[in-house]
C-alpha cells in the first residue's frame, strides 16, 4: 500500500483508511493508497512549516539546489519505465504517451535545475548615493500547496515542484485522488536525491477532504492549483481569508482556427491532435474547430475521416492510438454535453457513442466525435466538456474568425491557421490566450510560460516567470554612514 509521505517519513493516514485506484481501461486493481483527511492535512503543513521556518533547505545556496534538481531528472530518466508504467495504470493512456511524458518531466526540472543554478544574487540599485547599499533579492515564499489533477498527473506536478524546490520553498503536494502513484514514486526520488526531510510532503485524498483544508490553512503562504473552474474558484475562496499568494490554471476552451488558405492536409492531421490527444482530455486541447466557409465542407469532411479511423485501446495496446475517460463520472458529463448538443442543433458527424468493441467495454471508453454546425450559445461550445468531443463553427472574414475564437470565458491556448504571414501574426495578436499557435498544434518547451488568461486563471509556469511566481522580492536597502535625520529635532 501506499502511504503519506510527511516529514521524511512514510505513514497511513490518521484514521487509517484507504482508497482502491482502478485502471480506467479495464477496472483492473492498480493499487492501494492511503486516504487522509483534516488531521493528516494539518500534519503535513505542520512539517513543511517546520521546515521552512528552520531550514536548512531555503537558505541552502541556489547552485547547489539547482544540482538536486538535476540529479532528480537523471533519476527520473533512470527510472523511466518503473514511472511509465505506474503513470498509464492510474490514467489509462498509452504507454508510450507516458514515456513521452516522463521525457518532458525530466527535461523540466533539468531546466529549473539549470535557471535556479544560474539565478544571480538580485539586483543592485543604483541610488545615486554613495552612503547607501541598495539591493533586490528574491527568497522562497514559503510554504507551498500544489494540487494537481489527474490528466497529466506527473508532469504537472513536476511544472508546480522543480520552481518550488528551486526557489528554496517546502511544499505540501496534493495529487489527484484518481492518479496518485506517480506521486509516491517522486518523494522516492526526491529522497534518493538528497532533499532534506520536511522540505517535500505528500497528502493523499479528496478534494473536499484533502485538498480544500490544505488551501485553507493559515500556514501555508501559496496555492498552485491545476484543475476545473469551478473547483479553482473554490480554492481562490479559501485562499481568500489568509492572502495567500496564488496561481490558477483552469483549462481551456482553445480555438483552432483554419483559413482557407492553410496547407489543407496538415490542418487537418493536427485538428485531430489538437482535440483527440489523450481523449480531450488535455486542458489546451484544440475542442473548438473554427473553419473559413468556403473551406468547411472538405475540411470537415477530412475530419471526420481521421477521427473514425482512430483506435481506441488500453495503455498496452500498440496499435491503439488512444485511451479511456478518467472515470465513470467523467464520461457520463461528457455524454451529456453531446446529447446537449445534439438538442441545441449540432450535426452528429462521427461519435457520440461508447465503441461497441466487447474488450472495451469495462472501461471508460468514448467514440472520438464531431459536431458540425455547432452556435457559441451551445453549452457543448462555451463549457470544457474535457473529452473527445470537437465542435465545428464557421466564419466568413478574419474579424469574424476572430470574435469567436475570443466569445469564451476562457483563454487559455489557441491556434491559427493561415499561408498569409500577415493574416497569422495579427490574429495571433488579437487572441486572447496563453498561448498561440500559428501553423501547429500543442508544443511548448519549458523555456517558454504557460498559464491562461480570463477564467484560464493566472499565474504562469515554466519559463522564467515560472520560478518567479515561488519567489518574494525584497528590497534591502543599507546604510553605510548612518547619522541622525534631524527631522523632528
Ligand atoms: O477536477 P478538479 P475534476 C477540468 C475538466 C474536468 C473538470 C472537473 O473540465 O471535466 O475540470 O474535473 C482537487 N479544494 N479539468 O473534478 O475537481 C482534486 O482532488 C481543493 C481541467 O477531476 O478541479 C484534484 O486534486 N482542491 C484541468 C484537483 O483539485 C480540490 C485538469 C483537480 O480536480 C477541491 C483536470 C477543493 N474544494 C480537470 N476539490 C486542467 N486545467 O488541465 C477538488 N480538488
Amino acid at each position: 500500500m501506499s502511504e503519506l509521505f510527511i516529514g521524511g517519513r512514510w505513514t497511513a493516514a490518521l484514521d487509517e483508511r484507504v482508497r482502491e485506484i482502478r485502471c480506467p481501461a479495464d477496472g483492473t486493481l492498480v493499487g492501494a493508497v492511503a486516504e487522509a483527511g483534516a488531521k493528516d492535512v494539518s500534519a503535513a503543513v505542520a512539517a513543511a512549516r517546520d521546515a521552512f521556518d528552520r531550514g536548512p533547505w531555503p537558505t541552502t545556496p541556489a547552485a547547489e539546489r539547482g544540482r538536486l534538481l538535476l540529479r532528480v531528472a537523471d533519476l527520473l530518466e533512470r527510472d523511466k519505465a518503473a514511472y511509465a508504467r505506474a503513470e498509464s495504470l492510474d490514467t489509462g493512456k498509452r504507454l508510450v504517451e507516458s514515456e513521452y511524458d516522463l521525457d518532458d518531466i525530466a527535461n523540466c526540472f533539468r531546466y529549473f535545475g539549470e535557471l535556479t543554478a544560474s539565478g544571480g544574487g538580485g539586483r543592485i540599485v543604483d541610488t545615486g548615493r554613495s552612503d547607501t547599499d541598495s539591493r533586490v533579492v528574491h527568497e522562497p515564499v514559503g510554504v507551498c500547496a500544489l494540487i494537481t489533477p489527474w490528466n497529466y498527473p506527473l508532469l504537472q506536478t513536476a511544472w508546480k515542484v522543480a520552481p518550488a524546490l528551486g526557489a528554496g520553498n517546502t511544499f505540501v503536494l496534493k495529487p489527484s485522488e484518481l492518479t496518485p502513484h506517480t506521486a509516491v514514486l517522486l518523494m522516492r526520488t526526491l529522497v534518493e536525491a538528497g532533499l532534506p526531510d520536511g522540505v517535500a510532503n505528500l497528502v493523499l485524498g479528496s478534494g473536499p477532504e484533502v485538498g480544500a483544508p490544505l488551501a485553507e490553512d493559515p500556514r501555508v503562504d501559496l496555492v498552485s492549483f491545476t484543475g476545473g473552474l469551478a473547483t479553482g474558484r473554490r480554492v481562490m475562496a479559501a485562499a481568500a481569508p489568509t492572502v495567500k499568494r496564488i496561481a490558477l490554471e483552469l483549462g481551456g476552451k482553445n480555438p483552432n482556427i483554419v483559413f482557407a488558405d492553410a496547407d489543407f492536409d496538415t490542418a487537418v492531421d493536427h485538428a485531430l491532435t489538437a482535440v483527440f490527444l489523450h481523449s480531450g482530455q488535455v486542458c489546451s486541447a484544440g475542442a473548438r474547430l473554427l473553419v473559413q466557409d468556403e473551406l468547411h465542407d472538405a475540411f470537415v469532411d477530412a475530419v471526420v475521416d481521421g477521427a473514425r479511423t482512430i483506435r481506441l485501446g488500453g495503455p498496452f495496446d500498440e496499435e491503439a492510438r488512444t485511451g479511456p475517460l478518467i472515470s465513470a463520472a467523467h464520461r457520463a458529463k461528457v455524454e451529456a454535453y453531446v446529447a446537449a448538443g445534439v438538442a441545441e442543433g449540432a450535426v452528429l458527424r462521427c461519435g457520440g457513442a461508447r465503441p461497441e468493441d466487447p474488450t472495451l467495454a469495462e472501461g471508460f471508453f468514448y467514440l472520438p466525435t464531431v459536431l458540425d454546425e455547432c452556435t457559441a450559445s451551445m453549452s457543448v461550445v462555451r463549457d470544457e466538456s474535457f473529452g473527445p468531443v470537437l465542435t465545428v463553427e464557421r466564419f466568413r472574414t478574419e474579424e469574424e474568425a476572430v470574435a469567436l475564437a475570443n466569445d469564451t470565458v476562457y483563454g487559455l491556448a489557441g491556434a491559427v491557421w493561415t499561408g498569409d504571414v500577415g493574416r497569422a501574426h495579427r490574429v495571433a495578436s488579437r487572441l486572447r490566450a496563453g498561448t498561440v499557435w500559428i501553423n501547429d498544434f500543442h508544443p511548448y518547451v519549458p523555456q517558454a510560460e504557460w498559464g491562461g488568461m480570463k477564467q484560464s486563471g493566472f499565474g504562469r509556469e515554466l519559463g522564467p516567470t515560472g520560478l518567479a511566481e515561488y519567489q518574494e522580492t525584497k528590497h534591502v536597502w543599507h546604510n553605510l554612514a548612518p547619522r541622525p535625520q534631524g527631522w523632528f529635532a
